[in-house]
């Protein structure tokens, strides 16, 4: 697969290698779901640059990849983390997730060509399931190394084929009862830098092509069903329908107007599934997920149990029921304030922004120092094949985590 010998110093050349991997023909873009055939790819792809690196690779229980640089036999404490995660949406773009590890190589490789020796161990990690499009729950390996979701839950989430992720765990040559939180592992970090694009336009706007993180928005996920009555299209009237779709139609329209109504808030629905989803069929269930964001989680708490009681009360008039169950939520998560300052004196100028859109770095920032950089987006869009990121942006994005790499792994700072 990809065994590539001189080690590329460029962003948009090690991007181009994997162009080709996952793509979606439905609408475009990629879908890399975890442990599928494409995200293997790209595990290999990773590998094999750190390993034309020298980079000493580590895979833990569930599957994430850490390539270190100048790796101690025992690493307790002190080392710097950087990297991202190589899954993606479906229909995602090219650059969320990979451009931080593509970028986290080449820094790497700019790092050597300045003849910077680091005096702290560094790991390019590449964190599973960040998206959650396989198993429902966002950060899952994040979550999972930090103690956020429990190894049980965890091992017990299912793909939409009805895979666990202990089934997946195992069929990829891993040992799903050795899956456990990794704190100390967490701990050998004093601090994680996660390069990403941009998920919006702000450095369009600011005309900047880099920005350091401040915080990420609270965002949960929830699953609602709508339980009717199944039946025939053509032989069932108007008048004797309980039709879970039209329940789940009226609802989603509803909970569009609600989140509209909170400034800051957001809600979509992006998944809808009809069970059993016959063209001439009534469905008897639908189920569809909702994703609601706001800074303030009590906003977002409060909005959900409007939308939960909008989807009862709409349910019971389409004689219907509904349940609403919590998938994944995770606070608005601010990044360490000591880091970023250290990250705007070593990026002098870069603007400061806060996302909208979860990372690993949101979920380890409750255990180590966490910081972002985000990478201009001309196009303003993302989990779409529209995301984008110029070679120059991209190259630039690269310089500038090396900058703050070096100030990091030199001796003379703490973590
Ligand atoms: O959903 C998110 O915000 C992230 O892209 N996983
Ligand atoms: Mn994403
Ligand atoms: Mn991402």
């Amino acid at each position: 697969m990809h065994s590539p010998t001189n080690p590329t110093h460029s962003v948009a050349g090690l991007l181009a290698e994997i162009a080709e991997i996952g793509t979606e023909s439905l609408r475009g873009g990629y879908y890399r779901p975890v442990f599928s055939t494409a995200e293997l790819d790209l595990r290999e792809w990773f590998i094999a640059h750190a390993n034309a690196r020298g980079l000493d690779v580590e895979i833990d229980a569930i599957g994430t990849i850490r390539a270190w640089w100048h790796l101690p036999s025992r690493v307790t404490t002190g080392a710097v983390l950087t990297g991202s995660h190589l899954d993606s949406v479906p229909g995602g773009g090219a650059f969320d997730g990979p451009l931080g590890i593509a970028s986290a190589l080449v820094a790497v490789d700019i790092l050597r060509a300045r003849g910077f020796v680091p005096e702290k161990p560094l790991a390019i990690a590449a964190f599973p399931e960040e998206e959650g499009s396989r198993f429902g729950v966002a950060c899952l390996g994040s979550r999972i190394l930090t103690g956020a979701i429990t190894p049980a839950r965890a091992l017990a989430l299912r793909d939409p084929d009805g895979n666990t992720f202990a089934e997946v765990l195992a069929r990829n040559g891993f040992d799903p009862g050795a899956v456990d939180a990794d704190l100390n592992g967490i701990r050998r970090f004093d601090s994680f830098v996660e390069l990403h694009v941009e998920q919006g336009r702000a450095l369009i706007d600011l005309d900047a092509p880099l920005a350091i993180g401040s915080s990420i928005l609270g965002h949960g996920r929830w699953r609602a069903s709508v339980r009717g009555e199944g039946n025939h299209a053509g032989t069932t009237l108007m008048t004797d329908r309980r039709d879970p779709m039209v329940a789940a139609a009226r609802a989603i329209h509803v909970i569009r107007d609600l989140a509209r109504a909170i400034d800051g808030a957001r809600a979509t629905v992006g998944r809808l599934q009809p069970v059993p989803g016959g063209t001439n069929v009534i469905a008897s269930r639908v189920d569809f997920w909702i994703d609601v964001r706001h800074p303030d989680d009590a906003v977002t708490k409060a909005l959900v149990e409007e939308i939960r009681s909008t989807l009862g009360v709409v349910a019971a008039e389409e004689g219907c029921h509904s349940q609403l169950i919590e998938e994944s939520f995770s606070s608005t998560a601010h990044f360490d304030p000591v880091l970023r300052t250290r990250l705007e004196s070593m990026l002098e100028g870069a603007p400061v922004l806060p996302t909208g859109a979860g990372h690993d770095a949101g979920i380890l920032a409750s255990v180590i120092p966490s910081a972002m950089l985000f990478v201009r987006n001309p196009s303003g869009i993302s989990h779409s094949p529209e995301e984008y990121a110029t070679d120059l942006d991209a190259q630039i994005g690269a310089e500038r985590l090396a900058d703050v790499l070096q100030g990091l792994l030199a001796g003379d700072h703490p973590g």
